[in-house]
């Protein structure tokens, strides 16, 4: 795998990696070349995807996770520019949904824009006390481009979605906690890595499989009527039956012995 990238970093340990943007003086703001290797390294860990059980995202330093699209690279872009920066983060955003297994977005400081929008693609968010979420892009004159006026409604609803989007205000990890776009939060950044590892390290102990169909029912599922949605379930249920996993995770129950996994 290419792990030599100029504005990301990949480090894997056992099971898991941890992939961050790495343009701290620029607050870690997307330009396209963090897209162009960010695009890259998720397409290589898909397919790599044996080797892995989870992944964690997160941004470099203490004081941004991702303050969003660069704005000064996006200001001098022509239409056609703008609109290749435009597919180029939302393949990114519909590859952190693809991967077969979890990522956890760990944010600590600004998730600004185009920040908030690449978080909110991973499976959930972890974050530090200090983090800062916000879509202020109507103060820039543009709207969310990465999916951030599907994503944020399906996951804090329509009504809370507007309010931010048309404020561009900033949010606070409490009020992020309390809307549901945050589900933990911790005190310092290495606190809130060692939690995602932790919690990573759990789901490992499941079925690969069954962890892989789930996320990947339920992100077919958000864009599909409740109707849709559970015949898509109840196709994928059907088929789990045909795993050596759920053979052995229903056998290892009845002979009261822990499960050996292998994913398949
Ligand atoms: N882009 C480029 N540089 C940025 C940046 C950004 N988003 N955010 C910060 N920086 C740079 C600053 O320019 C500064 O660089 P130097 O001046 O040192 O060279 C450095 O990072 C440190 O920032 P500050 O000096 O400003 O630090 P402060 O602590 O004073 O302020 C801040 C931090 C995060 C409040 C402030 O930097 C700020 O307001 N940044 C902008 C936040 C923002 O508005 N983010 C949303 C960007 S809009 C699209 C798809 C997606 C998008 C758009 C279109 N298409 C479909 C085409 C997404 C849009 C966005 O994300």
């Amino acid at each position: 795998m290419n792990t030599k990238f100029e504005t990301i970093t990949l480090e894997q340990s056992g099971d898991f990696a941890t992939l961050s943007v790495s343009r701290e003086k620029s607050l870690n703001a997307l330009n396209a070349q963090v897209h162009t290797e960010l695009k890259e390294c998720l397409t290589q860990l898909k397919e790599n995807a044996d080797n892995l059980r989870g992944l964690i995202f997160t941004g470099a330093g203490d004081k941004a996770f991702i303050a969003g699209a660069d704005i000064v690279e996006m200001s001098s872009m022509t239409p056609e520019q703008a609109f290749n920066f435009a597919v180029l983060g939302q393949d990114v955003s519909l590859l952190f949904e693809e991967l077969p297994f979890p990522v956890i977005a760990c944010v600590n400081g600004f998730a600004l824009g185009g920040g908030c929008e690449m978080a909110m693609s991973c499976d959930f968010i972890y974050a530090t006390e200090t983090a800062l979420f916000g879509q202020p892009e109507v103060k820039l004159g543009l709207i969310p481009g990465f999916g951030g006026t599907q994503r944020l409604s399906k996951l804090i609803g329509r009504n809370n979605a507007k309010e931010l989007i048309y404020t561009g205000r900033n949010v606070k990890v409490d009020e992020a906690k309390q809307l549901g776009l945050v589900v933990k939060v911790f005190a310092t950044k290495e606190d809130m890595l060692e939690g995602a590892t932790k919690t990573l390290g759990k789901i490992s102990a499941n079925s690969p499989l069954a962890v892989s169909t789930a996320k990947s029912v339920m992100n077919e599922g958000n864009d599909l009527t409740i109707a849709e949605g559970l015949k898509v379930e109840a196709k994928h249920f059907g088929e789990i039956f045909t795993s050596y996993d759920m053979k052995e995770g229903t056998s290892a129950f009845t002979e009261k012995r822990k499960a050996n996994f292998k994913g398949e």
